[in-house]
């Protein structure tokens, strides 16, 4: 789905366009079950002022979950849940020399009071699934396109049969 055809149900923000790639497995899971979403890159570090603006005016907008990811000092999904009371699910990236172990232990080890729900790393794919499954417990249409989905990816597996 387009990222401005509709009010935007999921916000995927990343630090970097380097990181695009790995958002790309979000986006298509989230279009894989018609789930409006946008798109938008800045950083903790580098666009503070513009993570703090974006994330304050995400609910009033009619955004529900915010999908945070980011690679290295992974600061981005815990600046994200300081500002908003919105679900935050942050995946860690494996961008630098540390493959992603700096930004999963910066990602996932949240001080109590603002939880981050992590995703391993590079986990975008899960990321939107989790983030369907939220908007599932009121939204029966995105429950049934969930199921679906599921059930088509159990088939393959089954399709492809006992390995020899
Ligand atoms: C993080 O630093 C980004 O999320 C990215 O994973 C990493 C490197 O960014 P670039 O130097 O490639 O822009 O903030």
């Amino acid at each position: 789905m387009s990222d401005r055809s509709a009010t935007p149900l999921v916000a995927i923000i990343t630090g970097s366009t380097s990181d695009l790639p790995i958002v790309d497995k979000a986006k298509k899971a989230l279009d894989g079950l018609s789930i409006p979403h946008e798109v938008r890159v800045m950083s903790a570090h580098r666009t503070p002022d513009l993570v703090t603006q974006y994330v304050r005016s995400a609910k009033q907008r009619g955004v529900r979950v915010i999908i945070a990811c980011a690679g290295m000092a992974a600061h981005l999904a815990g600046a994200v849940a300081a500002n908003t009371l919105l679900p935050v699910i942050g995946v860690p990236i494996a961008s630098g020399p540390l493959n992603g172990m700096d930004a999963l232990l910066s990602t996932v080890q949240m001080p109590p009071g603002i939880p981050v729900a992590t995703v391993g790393v590079n986990g975008a794919k899960n990321a939107a699934i989790l983030a369907a499954r939220i908007l599932a417990l009121g939204d029966s249409g995105i429950e049934s396109a969930l199921e679906k989905a599921l059930e088509t990816e159990r088939q393959a597996y089954t399709d492809q049969g006992p390995e020899s």
